[in-house]
């Protein structure tokens, strides 16, 4: 297959596109490399896979741009976003336009020239769920964004199911949980504690650090999405997540005893407004229809290994790190 991954240059998708190079797929990345990007990524697979990897500088916004790359391929993969919340609270519009109609540029794209598209989405379209009940979220909870980011992804899905049920793009949707992994920009909770650490400082929880969220490796989530765009049925959404549910306190008491500082060692500082309290995710129908599993289930593990790689990948992070510090510490993070 030729690929067209969009947002490939980012932290899901340029693992996808390794992922599917070593598949022996051939990929175009499509990424406007903004500030979450790693450019360095793409460009290393393109030397290690000649001929079967490419990656064009571009926005999902430029219609000309979209359709010219769409025609030659034989589906998307559609990862380009904004992704951060915080950010999402100061430069609402932003989202709106690369999250909402950056999207509607693709589907047109697709509808035009008939390519198979999947959108990959988040469970923050469905909002929170209390704290310490057993309640999930499945493919039939109802929509109840609470930031402009899940609310840009909410609107996101909408389109992408109107054009797949009445304009006939063979599309299909997943919303997964939080990822992590190697590749993460250094404004997202775990990478943002190693980071701190290996700078000296202390982690950073916002609010009461009671808020829980269900982690999944990026690995585990690219696998997940390969079944569904080879095998999963067209119009549907599947749902993905790996049953890790921790709160920010447990995963940032984690990251400093495995890197040897006493489990305590983090400020609490101001809230996010509008703070999401917990998500978890029901996975079942990805299992039954797919025989999906998770497979990385060792969270611990799973988090040592990811401190490892930021502590070799100092220059990549390291000229990222200043400036979001900055940033967040403007807004009292
Ligand atoms: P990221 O911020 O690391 O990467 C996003 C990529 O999109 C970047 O490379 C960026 O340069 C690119 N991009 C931004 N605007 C663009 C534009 N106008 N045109 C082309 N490229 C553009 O994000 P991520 O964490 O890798 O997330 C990828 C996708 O997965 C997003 O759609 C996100 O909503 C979704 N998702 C993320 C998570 C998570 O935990 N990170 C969980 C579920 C779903
Ligand atoms: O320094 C921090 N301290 C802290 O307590 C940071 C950066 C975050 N937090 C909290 C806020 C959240 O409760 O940790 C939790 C995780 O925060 P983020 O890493 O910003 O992720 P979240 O807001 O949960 O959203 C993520 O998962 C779903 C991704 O950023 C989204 O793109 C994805 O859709």
């Amino acid at each position: 297959m030729h690929l067209l991954v969009t947002g490939g240059a980012g932290f899901i998708g340029s693992n996808f596109t390794s992922m599917a190079l070593r598949k022996g797929e051939r990929v175009t990345v499509l990424d406007a490399l903004t500030y979450a990007s790693g450019k360095e990524f793409i460009d290393a697979e393109t030397k290690s896979f000649p001929g079967r990897c490419n990656l064009v500088e571009g926005s999902i916004l430029d219609r000309d741009v979209v359709f010219d790359l769409a025609k030659e391929a034989d589906a998307i993969v559609h990862f380009a976003a904004e992704s951060h919340n915080d950010n999402s609270l100061r430069d609402p519009m932003l989202f709106v336009r690369t999250n909402v109609e950056g999207t509607a540029n693709l589907l047109e794209a697709a509808r035009e020239w008939g390519v198979r598209f999947h959108h990959v989405s988040t469970d923050e379209v469905y909002g929170d769920l209390p704290l310490g009940t057993p309640e999930k979220f499945s493919e039939t909870s109802p929509y109840r964004p609470s930031s402009p980011y899940s609310a840009s992804k909410a609107s996101a899905d909408h389109l992408v199911r109107a054009w797949s049920r009445s304009l006939g793009v063979q599309a299909t949707i997943s919303n997964c949980s939080n990822n992590f992994g190697p590749r993460q920009h250094v404004e997202k909770l775990i990478p943002r504690t190693i980071t701190e650490r290996l700078q000296g400082r202390r982690p950073r929880v916002y609010g009461t650090g009671r808020n829980v969220r269900d982690w999944i490796h990026v690995d585990d989530h690219n696998d997940a999405l390969w079944q569904v765009l080879t095998r999963g049925r067209i119009g549907e959404t599947y749902l993905i997540g790996a049953s890790q549910e921790y709160s920010n306190l447990e995963v940032v008491r984690a990251i400093n005893s495995l890197m040897g500082y006493e489990e305590e060692d983090f400020d609490l500082v101001a809230d996010r407004p509008g703070h999401d309290l917990r998500y978890a995710i029901d996975w079942t129908k990805l299992k039954d229809e797919l025989g999906w599993q998770p497979s990385r289930t060792d969270f611990r593990e799973d988090l040592a290994a990811t401190i490892d790689w930021y502590k070799e990948n100092r220059a990549w992070w390291e000229p990222k790190k200043a400036a979001t510090e900055a940033r967040l510490s403007k807004w009292g993070l």
